[in-house]
């Protein structure tokens, strides 16, 4: 189903009609409700399949248990501390700037707000990792536990006799083509579901939806800002002491595709082929790092599932404790792991963090006019965080001979 007019051209007139006829028009409302729904259900329907297949693909494309064991530590390591340091940076920039204080749009009746935050205990988050039936576990949405088994999967796919091996490397690396396919697919209807979605904005609340919209704009851009050209080339210049906005320069190429494609999957080629062209990087660590990160590590996304819930709350006129908001670090934390590096894969997840901490699905239609732009600005993020990661991994492994070219 192949359209002239570029998806985000789409969604831009998705979103005037939608809107438009949504407050000139508001009787139209359980009609169109249906569809907005549907496209909702269509993006929860893809979260599990996606994120389990998206790990397992991601741990074994080292093909390497070996690899996966010697730099795949220091590759997590590095993974948890940056996308950590994301969250907190779009936690920070969305608690002060507050994009979405006045816009006063009333809550559904029956929201039962962090309903996991009132007794939430970090043990908890030990115990749920390992479900007690990953089938129900699948079944019921629960994400920890999803990464946790396709982790387990991906890396003793790696142990196991070559002729097993390869079998179920390329059954999962088929598996994950086609669950990208059918989002990609899901992803084609986005100008459709975007409609009926600002349609029901707009009927329900008119145009109060927008008024804060450009703000939350601004405090995603902020934080993605600072992780870009400030957390990341800062880490990078402590431990290597290599300039990095050299290295920047060097990496604009994937940088620039990833930011057009909105794809981190499609920009890896690229990206590998760079930095081991003009960075020097061999392809031992080059050929682990950024597949896996490709799937795995996505900083800008992580950044921006916090912030957009948040701002969420902020436009229900909800404020949520410390305690909730930890309950929002962890799962971005967690569905930015198992968010594919495809165009709006951070949408798709982002029903996760909502149902998590108990905020309305339909808080999707506050955030969804702007997506697609924003996903252009995450990509990159996502794209440059891998990149400074090989670069760093790199040089732990031979700090004599890293990166000659920077
Ligand atoms: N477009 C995704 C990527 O390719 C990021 C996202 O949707 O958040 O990295």
């Amino acid at each position: 189903m192949k359209n002239k007019i570029p998806l985000h051209i789409q969604i831009v007139i998705g979103v005037i009609l939608g809107s438009l006829a949504g407050f000139l028009f508001p009787q139209f409302l359980n009609f169109v409700k249906i569809f907005a729904d549907l496209f909702l259900r269509l993006l929860k329907m893809l979260v599990i399949p996606l994120i389990f297949t998206s790990i397992v693909s991601g741990t074994i494309s080292s093909r390497d248990a070996s690899s996966v064991g010697k730099i795949g530590v220091k590759t997590f390591f590095y993974y948890i501390i940056t996308s950590l340091l994301a969250i907190l940076t779009g936690q920070f920039f969305v608690n002060v700037l507050k994009p979405g204080a006045n816009a006063n749009i009333t809550p559904p009746q029956n929201l039962d707000i962090g309903h996991l935050a009132s007794n939430f205990k970090y043990s908890d988050i030990l115990l749920k990792i390992v479900p007690d039936n990953i089938v129900k576990a699948m079944a019921k949405g629960d994400v920890l536990p999803v990464i946790f088994f396709a982790l387990l999967t991906g890396f003793f796919i790696l142990k196991l006799k070559s002729k097993n091996r390869d079998f179920l490397t390329d059954f999962f690396e088929s598996f994950y083509a086609l669950m990208m396919k059918i989002t990609e697919f899901v992803i084609l209807l986005a100008p459709y579901g975007i409609f009926a979605l600002l349609y029901k904005a707009t009927a329900t609340s008119g145009f109060a939806v927008f008024k804060t919209l450009l703000f939350y704009f601004l405090t995603v851009l902020a934080g993605l800002f600072v992780h870009f050209f400030i957390t990341l080339p800062l880490l990078a210049y402590l431990i290597t002491r290599k300039n990095p906005y050299d290295f920047m320069k060097k990496m604009l190429t994937p940088l620039l595709t990833a930011f057009s494609t909105s794809s981190s999957s499609a920009t890896l080629p690229l990206t590998i082929q760079t930095i081991e062209k003009n960075v020097g990087v061999p392809n031992r660590v080059a050929g682990f790092v950024l597949p896996l990160g490709a799937t795995i590590n996505m900083d800008g996304t992580a950044l921006y599932e916090c912030v957009a819930v948040i701002y969420i709350a902020q436009c229900y006129g909800i404020h949520l404790t410390f305690s909730q908001q930890a309950i929002v670090v962890i799962t971005s934390l967690l569905v930015s792991i198992g968010a594919a590096g495809i165009p709006m894969a951070g949408l798709v997840m982002m029903s996760i963090i909502l149902k998590a901490v108990g905020l309305p699905i339909e808080g999707i239609g506050f955030i969804i006019a702007v997506d697609r732009f924003l996903d252009m600005f995450r990509t990159a993020t996502n794209v440059f965080s891998d990149s400074t990661g090989t670069l760093i991994i790199s040089y732990l492994e031979d700090k004599e001979n890293c990166c000659k070219e920077l």
